[in-house]
């Protein structure tokens, strides 16, 4: 384990990864960015070390995925010996165990206590992707709804599904048919006001899909419990209860995208569980192996087994070293409450980005759940207007002070909060003393 501690030998990025930015323009495509160009050498707790020797306090978990931290021991021995028996054989030609024992895991934990089965795959987007397929194949619909602010991937489907053009869609297209799209619940932003947001929210999608896509035409509506990419946004309490109620009405299936907010994240097991939401369909990556590539796609009985056997599958979906990994992970959530340490971290991040929101007129709004906080920023209070620019600029200050933060949303104005599980309070609080400096920097 790396000594948990914050250090700066170079400025960031340093000479070494100078160096290795000078190879990656010259060997990587132009299309594959990198946020913030240190290269990590070595990663644990909340702590990556890059190769000039600087210790970076870690915000951002890989967008999501090292939950139970890098170098978590459980994970680092299970995928050792898994590594060590065999590391390939392909579960639809020669299965193993581990498959099935995460399927079971998977079953168990996700939300709703019906019979339910679960089919592994490599990435949310792929998850996704092959909820959808299941869908339609067990309704018999071709039509799918997503929402705006949506994000689900970058494959032609799924970048049919997500709402953002620059960077994802952009010259991609044209894109996957019969996916329609209906405004998200978005309290800071709803015309009306929060108060109003969603009961008028629930209405208008509703009203949208009964006009413009027929109930019996619809297969599912495809939500993020908490959008992710779109800038964190949270719907208010009763919407999400209200759309899975009327999709049940009309026989439509509702599918989670707990692929950035599952697995304890947001200090439940799933986000829909904060309201007792029963998706029909759930989609779950990142978080759910400790960095290894494996995404799921869990759901009712008989709407996973309406599919024809050979129906679904993949190479690597589900590889033994991912599951290993996937079981180790969700040991270590059980075993260490990381659901609740998720909550403790949200306290620490809600007070200290609270004390902003009091200071500054251009922190919006402070929102999110457990360990899953953003705050968006603006020009100002009255107007809201976007501030992607000083969202950029404190990310880049709380970089040169050795802090790696993402931003997210829409116009790109939400700097959000992702620490893996593992971060220590001191840490977590020596980010957010860096953080204020950064945003005074930034605004000075
Ligand atoms: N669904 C809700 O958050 C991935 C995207 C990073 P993959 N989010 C990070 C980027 O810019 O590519 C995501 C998500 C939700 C699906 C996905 C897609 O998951 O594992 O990246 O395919």
């Amino acid at each position: 384990m790396i000594e948990q501690k914050r250090v700066l030998v170079t400025s960031v990025p340093g000479p070494a990864s100078l160096e290795m930015a000078r190879r990656k323009t010259a060997a990587v495509a132009a299309g594959v960015g990198t946020g913030m160009p240190v290269y990590v050498v070595e990663a644990s707790g909340g702590i990556l070390r890059d190769a000039d020797g600087n210790q970076l306090i870690d915000l951002g978990s890989g967008i999501a995925v090292t939950t139970v931290g890098n170098g978590n021991p459980r994970v680092v021995e299970a995928v050792t010996e898994q590594v060590r028996q065999f590391t390939h054989t392909c579960f639809m030609v020669t299965p193993y165990d581990k498959y099935v024992a995460v399927c079971e895991k998977l079953n168990e934990l996700t939300p709703g206590d019906h019979e339910k089965r679960s089919a592994l795959f490599n990435s949310g987007a792929e998850a996704v992707e092959n909820a959808v397929k299941i869908a339609r194949h067990a309704t018999g619909r071709p039509a799918v709804v997503a929402f705006e602010h949506g994000y689900h991937g970058r494959t032609n489907l799924t970048m049919a599904l997500t709402s953002k053009n620059m960077p994802y869609k952009h010259r991609f297209g044209p894109f996957a048919p019969e996916v329609y799209r209906v405004p998200m619940a978005y309290p800071y932003r709803w015309p009306t006001g929060a108060e109003n947001c969603a009961e008028e929210a629930l209405r208008t999608v509703t009203d949208m899909i009964h006009t413009q896509v027929g109930e019996e035409n619809c297969a599912a509506v495809v939500i993020e419990p908490i959008q992710g990419e779109g800038g964190f946004i949270v719907p208010p309490e009763g919407f999400l209860p209200g759309v899975a109620d009327w999709c049940r009405e009309h026989g439509i299936l509702l599918i989670a995208d707990e692929v950035q907010s599952g697995f304890c994240r947001t200090g439940d097991w799933f986000a829909c569980d904060h309201e007792g939401v029963v998706p029909d369909l759930v989609t779950t990556a990142k978080g759910i192996a400790g960095g290894m590539p494996l995404a799921a796609v869990t759901g009712r009985a008989e709407v996973m087994d309406a599919v024809h056997v050979g129906g679904l599958g993949g190479t690597y979906g589900g590889n033994p070293v991912a599951c290993a990994a996937a079981l180790a992970s969700i040991e270590s959530m059980e075993q260490d409450d990381l659901a609740g340490r998720a909550r403790e971290i949200g306290e620490v991040l809600f007070e200290r980005l609270g004390r902003l929101d009091a200071e500054y007129d251009q922190v919006g709004e402070v929102r999110g759940r457990g360990a899953m906080v953003a705050m968006e920023l603006v020009t100002d209070g009255g107007s809201k207007e976007p501030n992607a620019a000083l969202a950029a600029a404190v990310a880049r200050e709380c970089f040169q002070r050795g802090v790696v933060t993402l931003t997210c949303g829409t116009y790109g104005n939400v700097f959000r909060f992702l620490p893996p599980l593992s971060i220590s309070d001191e840490l977590l609080h020596e980010a957010m003393d860096m953080l204020e400096e950064a945003v005074a920097a930034a605004l000075a």
